[in-house]
């Protein structure tokens, strides 16, 4: 029998993962990237004995594909994918991929606009505190299909992005994770809110009576949406304001600060002021970890000791440095406007805002009132500022225009006095001047460092 042919299109994070994935399964793999591929990812094609190409894309040879792998970056309009859709080639994301391949391991999959990194990194940590023998993947550090190419794991935690929801079709999260849906990412959607929203929601497909699906019950997105679905899986709702019966568990967070999380016959109570991390934001986190963590069969005592001594991730909320009574804050991953709106609200002191990048489609109008309220001066950072700069006139009192790092926090720190905070939080992607958002948040703290003593 004539071997399947697997073209895998692209050769970032994701694509090297899945072509190795592939040929170690024993198909014809192919690997064809537009750009140019990484030395190290190269490297590493090169030790699994896998045929690439970059710096354009062989036709002939991707459209001779049985099955083709995307990468989660490259967008429908790429001519490429019309032209596979045009003949009807299956087109799938590297998860759906490399979800056949699991055998029998158990995944617990996060999405969401915002915190859904937060959610992850944390469930990942009490897993790992527990004993289990878990991988973290999806688009956050090495992606799932390496993972599995590479290693043998019980459990896979994985942050899942729209897009790779998006060419998902048989997979099924054994747990689902749904912390909130705002608008982003609307340049991928044809500007259209509702594409959005069914990209997220996909995160339930497939599941049935033994799986679990735990959501924000106080996001009026998710709410309007849940009615349209069959849900016969475990639910498990997580709120602070809505309460909602549910006879397979739940979590609430109630006015004194502690929150009770249940799974069946088990609970954990958790004081939110015992935890590192602060804010609503993250105790609607906390509490999706927890839930997570219980429904994968962690003891409830164990859970709340990872979850109090859980320190948070890089680039969100980072603090950087306090100096002369000055606080410089990275929120470089904060790269949509619900995101920004969670880290004005956590700010208790006057706030120089350094904002701006790659726009996708942004409505300011939710952060109004907290830009009134706490910003003083606003920095935008980006190639071309016009809209911020617009969108925030008449609110915000002082706006300066950059185009360079050095130049944003040079104006920053001339605009700081003391007791302010000086907060990177873009509301925007990094393509503009950076790599991505992880460089943007490197590039900050250097800057910090170097420059603020
Ligand atoms: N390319 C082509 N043809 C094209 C267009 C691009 O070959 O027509 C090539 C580029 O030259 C490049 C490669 O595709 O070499 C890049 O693919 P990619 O953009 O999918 O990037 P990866 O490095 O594979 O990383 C992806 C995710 N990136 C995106 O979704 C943009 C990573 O999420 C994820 O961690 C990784 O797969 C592993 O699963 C990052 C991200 O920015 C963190 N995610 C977005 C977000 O969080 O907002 C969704």
């Amino acid at each position: 029998m004539e071997q399947k042919k697997i073209v895998v299109l692209g050769g970032g994070i994701s694509g090297y993962g899945s072509a190795i994935l592939a040929k170690n399964a024993g198909y014809a793999t192919f690997l064809s990237d537009a750009g140019r591929i990484a030395d190290r990812y190269k490297a590493k094609l090169d030790e699994f004995g896998v045929e690439y190409e970059e710096g354009g894309h062989t036709m002939e040879r991707i459209l001779a594909a049985d099955e083709v792998v995307k990468s989660p970056g490259i967008p429908e309009k790429a001519a490429v994918v019309k032209a596979l859709r045009a003949q009807g080639t299956p087109i799938i994301s590297e998860i759906e991929f490399a979800g056949r391949f699991t055998d029998g391991a158990r995944t617990i999959c996060i999405t969401g606009s915002n915190g859904k990194t937060t959610t992850t990194s944390l469930i990942y940590k009490i897993l790992c505190d527990a004993g289990y023998n878990v991988a973290l993947g999806g688009n956050i550090g090495e992606s799932f299909a390496y993972s599995v190419a590479t290693g043998d794991y019980d459990w896979y935690v994985l942050e899942l992005s729209s897009f790779q929801l998006d060419g998902m079709y048989d997979f099924r999260a054994d747990i689902a994770v749904l912390m909130n849906i705002t608008p982003d990412h609307l340049d991928r959607y044809d500007y259209c809110f509702q594409n959005y929203i069914d990209s997220k929601m996909r995160i339930i497909r497939n599941q049935h009576g033994r799986s679990a699906f735990i959501y924000s019950a106080d996001d009026p997105v998710i709410a309007e949406q849940l009615p349209k679905y069959d849900l016969n899986m475990r639910q498990l709702p997580f709120a602070a304001k809505t309460v909602v019966a549910s006879g397979d568990g739940d979590a609430f967070l109630y006015n004194d600060g502690t929150f009770t999380a249940t799974y069946g016959r088990r609970s954990v109570a958790i004081d939110t002021a015992k935890m590192k991390i602060k804010g609503l934001h993250n105790a609607y986190d906390a509490m999706a970890a927890s839930l997570a963590a219980l429904a994968a069969g962690v003891d409830a005592k164990q859970v709340r000791r990872s979850v109090e001594s859980f320190g948070g991730v890089e680039h969100r909320l980072e603090v950087v440095k306090e100096c002369d009574k000055v606080l410089w804050i990275n929120d470089s991953k904060a790269t949509n406007v619900d995101s920004v709106w969670y880290a004005l609200e956590s700010m208790t002191r006057p706030t120089v805002w350094i904002a701006g990048g790659t726009d996708k489609g942004n409505d300011y109008a939710p952060l109004m009132d907290f830009a009134r309220e706490k910003v003083h001066t606003l920095i935008c950072m980006g190639v071309d500022n016009q809209k911020l700069i617009d969108s925030f006139t008449g609110t915000i009192p002082t706006i300066r225009d950059t185009h360079s790092l050095d130049e944003a926090m040079t104006a920053a720190r001339e605009a700081a006095r003391e007791g302010d905070v000086v907060l990177l939080s873009p509301a925007c992607a990094s393509f503009d001047l950076f790599r991505n958002y992880e460089a943007r948040g490197e590039e900050f703290k250097q800057w910090v460092n170097e420059n603020v003593k």
